[in-house]
């Protein structure tokens, strides 16, 4: 599927073949998303592998600092209330992808199932790669376009890009935006996640970006 996926893997980035061949030698300069027709996503994995997990078999166990920890299956998610907009991606390193639909659930609204308790101050997500993990403040987690997504670009997440089910950080670059999310664990104190202890914010705003008081006019 992939080419030179091992040599990828050891630099924590797997390029699809399509967009390597697209892209050539810009990519290693970084120039990628710079080029004329350069916005197109590149698939991260810093496993150099994506789990598999079936439509069926998925599930997001949330649990924590909560009053009722729960365990919901993909159509309980889809049952739920769904959030779409659509807004530029943007990868700290300089890549950015316009217009991308999303839909799924406000993780606010996760929240208020399971009724967060008093004591609790931060999330923590994990995925199903059993590697990447991030956190976010309570605060932050209740924006509305801060989604529990299970359909991008149009379609069903796919295996490639986090599904069946990935978190989107809207208002933050894209390492916020967990792929294969697992579990969501309340907690007492934010737990920076994989990419912050390499060196990334642990507040990850897009720049010019402040959260609840710049309202995306794209939300729905
Ligand atoms: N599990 C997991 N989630 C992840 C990553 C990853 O390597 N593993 N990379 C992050 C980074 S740095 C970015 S920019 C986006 C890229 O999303 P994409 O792979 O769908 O293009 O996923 C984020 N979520
Ligand atoms: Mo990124």
């Amino acid at each position: 599927m992939f080419i030179g996926i091992a040599a990828m893997s050891a630099l924590g980035v797997a390029f699809g073949a399509d967009v390597q061949r697209f892209l050539g030698n810009a990519l290693g300069s970084g120039l990628g998303g710079l080029l004329p027709g350069g916005d197109r996503f590149r698939i991260y994995s810093i496993t150099g592998a994506y789990p598999q997990i079936s439509r069926t078999d998925f599930r997001l166990e949330v649990s924590g600092l909560v009053e009722r920890p729960m365990t919901f299956t993909l159509a309980d998610l889809e049952a739920m209330p769904a959030t779409s907009f659509a807004k530029t991606f943007q990868c700290v390193t300089g890549w950015k992808v316009p217009d991308v639909h999303w839909e799924g659930v406000r993780l606010s609204h996760i929240l208020e199932t399971v009724g967060v308790k008093s004591e609790a101050v931060a999330l923590s997500f994990e995925s199903y790669d059993r590697a990447d993990t991030e956190s976010l403040t309570l605060d932050q987690a209740r924006l509305p376009d801060v989604i529990v997504a299970y359909r991008m670009l149009d379609a069903p997440v796919t295996a490639e890009h986090g599904g069946p089910v990935r978190l989107y950080v809207a208002p933050m670059f894209g390492y916020k935006s967990l792929k294969w999310l697992s579990a969501i664990r309340v907690v007492d104190q934010v737990q920076p996640g994989y990419w912050e202890g390499n060196g990334y914010p642990v507040n990850g705003w897009l720049d010019g970006t402040t959260g609840p008081t710049n309202p995306d006019p794209g939300l729905t």
